[in-house]
């Protein structure tokens, strides 16, 4: 049926409006700062392990490995140390005893990203996310079925958990099993990395929270929760209580907030805000803790923090190749 001309303009009208805020929206002004004194590779990792992840990282860098190598290496760093009881061998068991891990990591390039949740007797389920995103269409495998895709590619099965951290787990569970709960256990593995070239990943590994339910996910392996990254803007992690991350989409809603201009760490603290504002029972909840950090394409980085339980929160950072990693203290939101 022909239209008639009234019908014709306001078609045009609106299809014009339409184009004009497309075109608006494309060429908005990108508020990220310029890279050019940028000391290249950086990578920031959570936590006092962070400085053997950024020194591991760094030795990659330095012998030429690229970005994801650097990461990957530099988390397996932390999932293999024993002394590490929320991340890789010998974290912290769920209500059953079990080891149950979880971990992601993206890249900025391309946004492939690869996750497995729930993988059990692997110890370095970082490796195994990494291929979830280099060797299939998926981005996450989780359970039985990432299990069976480790082996598949040749990934040894082990005990997970030391003697010592069972029987501890197993005397929790005769008397309390709330005290298996330990406040100094919110240490999940993040990093982010920048190359020389200006590319950015990031990457994160965990044994979740200890006592949590079998089978239970997360925030870590989700992306946009856990971590998330764009390489024309720069990258955010969370660690701490996964529900909280995974309520905000904490890691994507910071990016998305460096997108728009602001520095991590204001970036940081605006989710955090928006966090304590859904869920105000944090702020009186001892157990309650997140924290994240957060870089930018200019090499800004920043973090906030929600409480100080066993210990403050801290993050290490390296920049280039010359000096090694330093450790920054971030002052929490609520003391
Ligand atoms: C999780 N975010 O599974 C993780 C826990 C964590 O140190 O950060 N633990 O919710």
């Amino acid at each position: 049926m022909p239209r008639s001309r009234r019908e014709f303009l306001r078609d045009s009208v609106v299809l014009t409006g339409a184009a004009v805020a497309l075109k608006a929206h494309a060429e908005a002004p990108k508020k990220v700062p310029p890279t050019a004194k940028l000391e290249l590779p950086l990578v920031i990792a959570t936590w006092n392990y962070g400085m053997e992840l950024c020194a591991a990282a760094q030795k990659v860098f330095a012998a030429g490995g690229d970005l994801l190598d650097a990461l990957e290496k530099g988390v397996n760093v932390v999932e293999d140390d024993p002394a590490v009881h929320s991340v890789g061998y010998n974290g912290l068991p769920n209500e059953d005893g079990v080891v149950q891990l979880d971990a992601s990591i993206m890249d900025g390039r391309n946004h492939r990203a690869g996750a497995v949740a729930a993988i059990e007797r692997i110890k370095n389920p970082i490796s195994v996310a990494r291929k979830v995103m280099e060797k299939t269409q998926h981005v996450m495998i989780v359970g039985a079925g990432a299990n069976a895709f480790a082996k598949k590619l040749g990934f040894k099965e082990q005990e997970l958990l030391s003697p010592e951290v069972r029987a501890e787990w197993e005397k929790a569970k005769k008397t309390n099993k709330d005290s298996f709960w330990r406040a100094d256990h919110h240490d999940t593995v993040c990093c982010i990395g920048i190359d020389a070239k200006g590319n950015i990943a990031s990457a994160v590994s965990t044994s979740g929270l200890p006592n949590k339910l079998a089978g239970r996910v997360g925030d870590s392996p989700i992306i946009g929760a856990g971590n998330y990254c764009d390489n024309e803007i720069g990258a955010a992690c969370a660690t701490g209580i996964g529900e909280l991350a995974i309520r905000n989409a904490a890691s994507f809603a910071i990016v998305e907030r460096m997108r728009a201009g602001v520095a991590p760490t204001q970036a940081c603290q605006e989710i955090m805000e928006r966090m304590i504002k859904h869920s105000p029972e944090v702020k009186t909840d001892p157990k309650a803790q997140l924290a994240f950090i957060a870089v930018n394409k200019a090499g800004e980085v920043g973090a906030a923090a929600l409480r100080t339980q066993a210990k403050l929160f801290r993050y290490a950072l390296v920049r280039g190749t010359k000096t090694g990693p330093e450790l920054v203290d971030v002052k929490p939101m609520l003391g």
